[in-house]
């Protein structure tokens, strides 16, 4: 759907008013949960015309499309009943013969989807490399490459990719760049002002914000790419209920408030790991010690929630972490108001093999953070706990080897 007249508002106005306005018979300043699955198309007072059928177009999601297609400054949107239905409807403009360059380090979901369902079934190629190095992007262009698929963040090593300069690599080779922008979200970063076609997210994550909605959404400004996903929306049928379309709403008119505290509470969490004598590495895009923290600074206005670190010792050490929190709950997903934590590993990349996992850095010691919007004190003092736990446990196994052991550490 066309985006509206907030156009040339400033982020935070097209969050809370794009796609909407009071409705016209009661004057309800929110959109209205549409539940009616048809739609009639004559009435007393004559032709009722635009809408048919829920599948085909329903007022509330229709709101959200819009709303979501100014937040990311395109100018259609096509929402989907998750973030992966969004990735597959996308997938399903390809074909055999074509050709898709692919982020390495993208959610595990969206690579098995790419190479166990995308590659056997619709004999699509893809090449899946680190597009934070231009130069291996470059050099992974074929005459059939149709798509570049860019997760920045990556999920979940958080490499950045410099979307500019990847999209004009791209378009060299005519070749289309969609944005999976599902870690920024569309306040700390705007994929298509940087040169993309197209804006993917899984809305169940920061646009959603509450963790109570699984839905995925699709934006361009490509008419040829809006009218297959129209039609694919159509055609295939997984699209989102209109319940689902209002709560992503709902989290759209606070993204910006909760973004804002999200960043901020990361960048402490992110500091103090840094300190900590149980964490090896720290990685999150605005420390100056991220390998791309300067692409992430030109092109991200926050840097978000999301933190990985590594934990001194392994998949021991790395339980007893994610089971002595109190405030960080074990979960997958992410970019909810509460503190979210996860083993990557066995959780959100466990169908992703075990090689790759490793290519990857997807070790047993990497613990994926979803740093929330509750009282920072609160949050670190969590962590200090739980890896206060983790080092004891460390501990407990040293001592216990060395009471295996025949002759001590010098013996
Ligand atoms: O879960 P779903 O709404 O289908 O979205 C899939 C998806 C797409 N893109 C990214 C970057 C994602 O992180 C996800 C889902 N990720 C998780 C569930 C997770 O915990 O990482």
């Amino acid at each position: 759907m066309e985006s509206d007249h907030y156009v040339n508002s400033h982020q935070e106005t097209k969050f809370i008013h794009s796609g909407q306005q009071p409705d016209p018979i009661t004057g309800a300043v929110v959109t209205p949960i549409s539940l009616a699955t048809t739609f009639a198309q004559r009435g007393p007072g004559g032709l009722y015309s635009t809408y048919e059928y829920s599948r085909t177009g329903n007022p509330t999601r229709e709101a959200f499309e819009k709303n979501l297609a100014a937040a990311e400054g395109g100018k259609y949107g096509v929402a989907f009943a998750s973030g992966c239905a969004a990735t597959n409807v996308l997938m399903a403009l390809y074909g055999p013969g074509d050709h898709i360059v692919t982020s390495d380090d993208v959610y595990g979901g969206t690579r098995r989807l790419f190479s166990k369902y995308s590659a056997p079934k619709q004999n699509i190629e893809y090449s899946f490399v680190n597009t934070s190095d231009l130069g291996a992007l470059e050099a992974a262009f074929k005459e059939n490459t149709k798509l570049l698929w860019i997760e920045t963040p990556t999920n979940p090593t958080l490499k950045i990719t410099d979307i500019e300069a990847a999209c004009k690599i791209a378009h060299n080779h005519n070749c289309l760049v969609a944005v999976d922008n599902t870690f920024a979200s569309p306040y700390c970063q705007s994929p298509m002002a940087l040169g993309a076609d197209i804006v993917v997210h899984s809305v169940t994550k920061y646009i959603g914000g509450h963790t109570d909605v699984v839905m995925g959404v699709v934006i361009t400004s490509n008419e040829d790419v809006y009218k297959q996903l129209k039609f694919f929306q159509n055609t295939l049928g997984g699209v989102p209920a209109p319940f689902d379309c209002y709560n992503a709403l709902k989290g759209m008119k606070t993204l910006h408030l909760r973004m804002k505290a999200h960043s901020k509470n990361a960048l402490k969490v992110a500091q103090f790991l840094e300190t900590h004598s149980m964490v090896t590495k720290v990685i999150y895009p605005g420390l100056v010690s991220h390998p791309q923290h300067n692409i992430a600074k030109k092109q991200m206005r926050l840097f978000s929630g999301m933190i990985t670190f590594y934990i001194k010792g392994g998949l021991e050490t790395s339980r007893v972490f994610l089971s002595s929190t109190k405030l960080f709950i074990c979960a997958e997903s992410l970019g909810a108001v509460e503190c979210l934590m996860e083993h990557p590993a066995l959780m959100t990349h466990a169908s992703v093999s075990s090689e790759v996992r490793a290519e990857l850095g997807i070790s047993d010691s990497l613990i994926r953070l979803s740093i929330g919007v509750e009282h920072i004190d609160d949050i670190i003092e969590d962590l200090r706990y739980a890896l206060a736990k983790a080092q004891e446990s460390l501990e407990k196994v040293v001592d216990d080897d060395d009471d295996n052991a025949c002759g001590g550490l010098f013996g």
